[in-house]
């Protein structure tokens, strides 16, 4: 109450002192004097600056899209300014819709970030919009919400959320020939492909580039039920906020090291309060391929509601994220009899890095910028053809692959799904030798032990970096030394081996646990010495690899302990690949039972859920590789029709 009535009277009072202050100035300096126009009291940052756009060869509109549940979501479109007839390409993001605009430029292909700016310059309407529940939208975020179904009891998913773009699209943006293209990577590849299990009509031509389809199967999560675990950061970046979330604190520089020190990836993961996330309680609960993942996989659900729109699946030969999506869509569309419309491509990539410069992909380089000339001169013109009536120089074939060894683009008329290859198997032999001839007997012993797992990269392995994107290409050597790798090597090669398609890894094994994980990698060894490229001399490439945890291998869904000292068939599918073993290179096999912190580790005794394993689950075990008459252990390759080999 006093200060109430004092009130009128205070502020009188700092009128009075503050006349006296503009009266204050000593004499002879009336310049100093304080004006009313120099105090600001409120903000210095208005409530919603404007650029001033008059010289910006574009518009950009921000705006909230009504979806059919009331729900609003943030929308940036960019429109090139007198524009009209264009086409549009739309991406959905949980990445923030605002940050592919991330430049000021008053010029739209400069303004955009790097995937977009040759479609800026072939002028197309840019639309990014942020998912449901993330960045500017409004509604709940669900990590890769399930479509609509018994997963997802609402009326709305990504495919829902689409088609109300798209119709809003075609309605309110003027400057439009009412046809849409979408485009995205990963996540961004994901929300392609739910749009497709039930298009718009304006939607004509789309490309899921690197698309997670099945987490679990092959792509981020799991690979074939082995934990991605430095994965966990996502978990945390994606779900702690609204927008970009926080990675979890790190106590070591070497992330070998904090894993290792966790001990399960659980007891990671509840350490640093994953228990608040309910991503993360779902995921845990669920380790197998039970209906939580099979009611998701889109290479499941897209044969079962097949599009009619052009649909190019794009992915890299080494991408170290999303290697299986792309071609399992494509491969399930195709053998559902849905070949016409959908193609395959692969490029010499790693994961999404086709929306950024293509020189080299780690120590190999390309003869040109293989992600422009691919925009450039394939993907932009094959979506002119739909969105704006543009003939093609030439069809689009059914699947498009690089040739990293001759570096160039080979075309296939008709790419075989694996389960149409014909395989020649490529035998473990005595003495680490591996050929196509019949192996004679024996088998080679490693102990694997969970306390010093075989790193995936040399150490020290810092949280992800640039050394993330190119691991799946590094030199194979700096495991060489090590007892738990067993490597099986051909002769030097007098003819060219061409392997075209999936290689099946296929082991026979024991081991002393009961439970295990066996890591099958097919690696090129280059020739001991180049001149002209003196690095790569002996350069051990992977040319395709994988991790195949043990207690899944008579059923993903149901898992069974190992049955100690018993030989058991391990057989699983390993990334695609169109590669030439040429004269004077060898063929390499590795085998391991680890591959540290990338996955989790086995603790090699069974327990129900690894992801919660305790200290003492974590146990030695002596592995055995069988060559002989207990099983002949092989990697399958798709060896080329015409390929002749000597071994
Ligand atoms: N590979 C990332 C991702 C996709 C989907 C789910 C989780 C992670 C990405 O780059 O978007």
């Amino acid at each position: 109450m006093k200060t109430a009535a004092l009130g009128p009277a205070l502020v009188s009072l700092a009128c009075l002192l503050s006349a006296a202050a503009f009266a204050a100035a000593p004499a002879g300096q009336d310049s100093a004097k304080v004006t009313p126009d120099m105090i600001q009291t409120a903000s210095d940052i208005p409530a919603n600056w404007q650029t001033p756009q008059g010289s910006f060869d574009y518009v950009k509109r921000d705006v909230m899209i009504p979806m059919r549940d009331g729900v609003k979501l943030h929308t940036v479109i960019v429109i090139p300014k007198h524009a009209h007839d264009r086409p549009m390409l739309l991406e959905r993001t949980p990445y923030n819709a605002s940050g592919f605009m991330n430049d000021n430029s008053p010029h739209m292909a400069d303004a955009v970030w790097s995937g977009d700016k040759d479609w800026a310059n072939d002028g197309y309407i840019l639309v990014w919009q942020d998912v449901r529940g993330k960045y500017g939208s409004e509604g709940k975020y669900i990590m890769t919400r399930p479509p609509v179904g018994p997963l997802n009891p609402t009326t709305t998913d990504d495919t829902t959320d689409a088609w109300d773009t798209i119709a809003w699209l075609v309605k309110n943006v003027p400057q439009s020939n009412g046809k849409v293209g979408m485009i995205g990577s990963s996540y961004d590849g994901w929300t392609v492909a739910m749009a497709l299990l039930h298009p718009h009509p304006a939607l004509k031509v789309a490309a899921p580039e690197s698309p997670m389809i099945d987490g679990w199967m092959g792509d981020d999560w799991y690979h074939y039920g082995a934990l991605r675990q430095v994965n966990l950061d996502y978990f945390t970046e994606q779900t702690t906020k609204k927008g970009t979330g926080e990675s979890v604190p790190r106590e070591n520089y070497d992330d070998y090291t904090n894993f290792l020190e966790a001990g399960s990836a659980g007891a990671y993961a509840e350490a640093n309060g994953f228990k608040q996330l309910p991503w993360w309680n779902r995921f845990a609960a669920h380790p197998a391929y039970d209906a939580f993942w099979q009611l998701q996989a889109l290479d499941r659900l897209l044969p079962q509601h097949p599009s009619d729109v052009p649909t190019m699946w794009l992915q890299g030969l080494w991408d170290q994220e999303d290697i299986y999506g792309a071609v399992h869509a494509w491969e399930a569309l195709d053998k559902a009899g849905h070949g016409a419309n959908n193609h395959l491509v692969i490029g010499p990539w790693w994961h999404s890095q086709i929306n950024r410069d293509g020189w080299n992909m780690g120590p190999l380089k390309w003869p040109g910028n293989t992600t422009a000339e691919f925009r450039q001169q394939v993907i932009i013109p094959w979506f002119d053809h739909y969105l704006r009536g543009t003939s093609l120089a030439r069809p689009l074939p059914e699947a498009m692959i690089y040739n990293p060894v001759e570096q160039r683009w080979d075309s296939f008329a008709h790419w075989k799904p694996a389960s149409e290859q014909s395989l020649t198997p490529l035998y473990l032999q005595a003495d680490m030798g591996l050929g196509f001839g019949q192996p004679t007997g024996g088998g080679d012993s490693y102990v694997s032990d969970p306390a010093k797992p075989v790193p995936y990269l040399p150490r020290p392995i810092p949280q992800k970096n640039d050394r993330w994107r190119t691991w799946l290409v590094a030199d194979q050597r700096f495991v060489a030394d090590r007892p738990d790798v067993l490597s099986y090597t051909t002769p030097v090669l007098t003819s060219t081996v061409t392997v075209q398609g999936a290689p099946i890894a296929d082991l026979f094994a024991r081991t002393t646990g009961t439970d295990g994980d066996f890591v099958v990698k097919l690696i090129d060894v280059y020739p001991g010495t180049d001149p002209a490229n003196p690095q790569m001399g002996g350069y051990e490439l992977p040319v395709s690899l994988d991790i195949f945890r043990g207690r899944y291998r008579k059923s993903f869904a149901d898992p069974s302990a190992i049955p100690a000292n018993v030989v058991q068939e391990y057989k699983f599918r390993l990334p695609t690949v169109n590669y030439e073993f040429k004269p004077g290179h060898r063929i390499m096999v590795q085998v391991q039972s680890s591959l540290f912190p990338l996955y989790d580790r086995n603790p090699q005794t069974w327990v129900p859920n690894i992801l919660f394993a305790r200290p003492s689950d974590y146990q030695k075990a002596t592995v055995t590789i069988e060559h002989g008459a207990d099983g002949r252990s092989a990697v399958l390759l798709p060896v080329a029709a015409g390929t002749t080999s000597n071994h």
